[in-house]
């Protein structure tokens, strides 16, 4: 068997997957790629190989010398960075994937997986129940670089054969590592002041609703795509992907369920105009019907374990 290979081992995602394959694969299958932030001691478990995945020969040393055949490949700068640095945003997110695209194709690499995101859509997307093919007109960077992306990845597909796939997550909310410059992180933020501080200001209006996911789901959608059968991946730019969608207002209220001294207040930033510009409500049926997607968490699951776990991870007492 071929190695996976995981690039942006150490960011939101990349710390939960990681280990989730090395459960299914075994530790030494699973090789963490990490580029500047140092590993943590459970990424440390298996093999973790520094590699700038902006440098394609680097990539491909990595490639050959352990004998990789599956490549995920997560690195991404997110929205509210790609804002502050659309040069790096660029560099990283397109340059990156062309090398892995390019190199899937020249070492005929099993399968890749990408993750597009919702912010792919854009202010003239509609914002219900948004369709999977639909009008796109991301105006990010990190929109820009995920929406050229997916059509790269469908090209890479149809003219190469690469069989590469894609999701287009929401705001993914977990307890193990932080998400880093994205407009979704409040969600994630909002558990850690809520249990410390009992307080918390949010960038975002009361009213801005995004669709969502909890690491786990995230997680187990991101494998089920990447072990399908390749006859039922009928979209090869990017699936729809979602589980509930929620405004801060909502959590607010589902947070206090558990911590009744919770309070919020609101201080919309730059942030918000990205927000403004995404769905509220994605439509993930074609997911659904072709590769049998299916959340697990709601809105009230996802709180009872986040409270419980990140408790847990604080050293805060259980608040229920
Ligand atoms: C971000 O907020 O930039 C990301 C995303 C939705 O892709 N979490």
């Amino acid at each position: 068997m071929g190695k996976i290979l995981v690039t942006g081992s150490v960011g939101q995602i990349g710390s939960d997957l990681v280990p989730a394959l090395r459960e299914k694969h075994g530790n030494e299958n699973v090789i963490a790629g990490v580029h500047r932030t140092p590993p943590g001691e459970e990424l440390k478990q298996g093999p973790v190989i520094t590699v700038d995945v902006t440098n394609k020969s680097a990539v491909e040393n990595v490639i050959k010398e352990n004998d990789v055949n599956v490549i995920y490949h997560l690195v991404g700068v997110l929205s509210a960075t790609g804002e502050k640095n659309p040069e790096l945003a660029w560099k990283v997110n397109m340059e990156g994937l062309k090398n892995v695209l390019d190199l899937a194709r020249d070492h005929n690499i099993e399968r890749v997986f990408w993750p597009s995101s919702i912010a792919a859509f854009g202010p003239n997307t509609p914002r219900e129940n948004t369709p999977q093919l639909t009008v796109m007109d991301p105006n990010t960077m990190y929109g820009v670089t995920k929406y050229a992306g997916e059509l790269l990845c469908q090209y890479y597909f149809s003219k190469y054969g690469v069989d590469v796939r894609s999701l287009r997550y929401p705001g993914v909310i977990s307890y193990k590592a932080l998400p880093g410059g994205g407009t979704t992180d409040y969600s994630v933020a909002i558990f850690y002041e809520a249990l410390k501080n009992k307080r918390y200001t949010c960038y975002l209006r009361e009213d801005s609703t995004l669709p969502m996911m909890y690491m786990p789901d995230a997680i187990k959608g991101t494998i089920n795509i990447m072990e399908a059968d390749p006859s039922d991946i009928k979209c090869r730019l990017s699936y729809n992907h979602t589980a509930v969608s929620f405004s801060p207002k909502e959590i607010t209220e589902e947070i206090k369920k558990h911590i009744p001294e919770f309070e919020i207040s609101y201080e919309p930033d730059d942030r918000q105009k990205i927000a403004d510009s995404w769905p509220k409500v994605i439509d993930d049926s074609e997911a659904r019907k072709d590769w049998g997607w299916e959340h697990e968490f709601g809105l009230s699951e996802m709180t009872v374990d986040m409270i419980e776990r990140l408790s847990a991870k604080l050293g805060i007492e259980k608040p229920f």
